[in-house]
């Protein structure tokens, strides 16, 4: 049965692996399962045919046989749970990686996404200087907790898992700012998640997306 993911056809990023079908993408990779990308315009995901498969109008969407999916995390969740290779066999371990993605998802990506919104939207508001602050030291305050929780291990919880994928992209939102250069252990948990061969194959495929002449 075809795995059918959607991506952009255009991105802010030109596919330097910041959109979410990323994480899709990845998780593909790394269970081994080959999927086909619709790729979708801005005008389109807000058309009835997309809205069916997408409530909010976005990106990632997962189509497999009757099954079609939205939603980050689910879709991830789901070819870990579908797939081996994302998940650990021991019950009460797999809950804990579970758990993991959650908090990647609903505790380190928020802040996280609220600085990206306030960069975006609110730099010409006159909050803005306070604001910024604010949501860094939010951030900074998360990646004290999860830094300390990693200590010298090289994943979250034993061995590299869906929620070591989670957290690894959710941190990538980091780049490009300095908040990030006061963790290296998380910088290096980061690249340790990037040099996985999964991760590449995922990150070129996003690229080719944007490099002229390959699709
Ligand atoms: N909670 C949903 C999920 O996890 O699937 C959120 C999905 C989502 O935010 N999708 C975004 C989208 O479709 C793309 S990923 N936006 C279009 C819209 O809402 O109209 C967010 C994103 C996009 C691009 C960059 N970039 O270029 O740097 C970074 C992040």
């Amino acid at each position: 049965m075809t795995i059918i993911i959607t991506a952009f056809e255009q991105s802010p990023d030109l596919g330097q692996g910041q959109a979410r079908d990323m994480r899709v993408r990845w998780a593909l990779e790394e269970v081994g399962q080959p999927y086909d990308v619709r790729l979708v315009s801005f005008r389109t995901m807000k058309q009835a045919a997309h809205l069916a498969l997408q409530p909010f109008g976005q990106i990632p969407t997962y189509e497999e046989g009757d099954l079609a999916l939205f939603e980050s995390g689910a879709i991830v969740l789901h070819i870990a749970q579908r797939y081996p290779g994302l998940l650990p066999d021991d019950g009460n371990a797999r809950a804990r990686a579970i758990a993991w993605m959650f908090a990647a998802l609903n505790t380190v990506e928020p802040p996280i996404v609220d600085l990206e919104v306030a960069e975006y939207t609110e730099q010409d508001r006159n909050w803005y200087a306070e604001r910024v602050p604010m949501i860094e030291r939010h951030i900074r305050d998360r990646l004290d907790q999860l830094s300390s929780r990693l200590g010298d291990a090289d994943w979250l919880d034993g061995a590299f898992s869906a929620a070591d994928l989670m957290m690894v992209t959710v941190l990538r939102r980091l780049e490009g700012s300095h908040i990030l250069d006061h963790y290296p252990s998380l910088a290096a948990y980061m690249a340790r998640g990037k040099a996985r061969p999964a991760y590449q194959r995922a990150f070129a495929a996003q690229l080719a997306v944007f490099t002229a002449g390959s699709r």
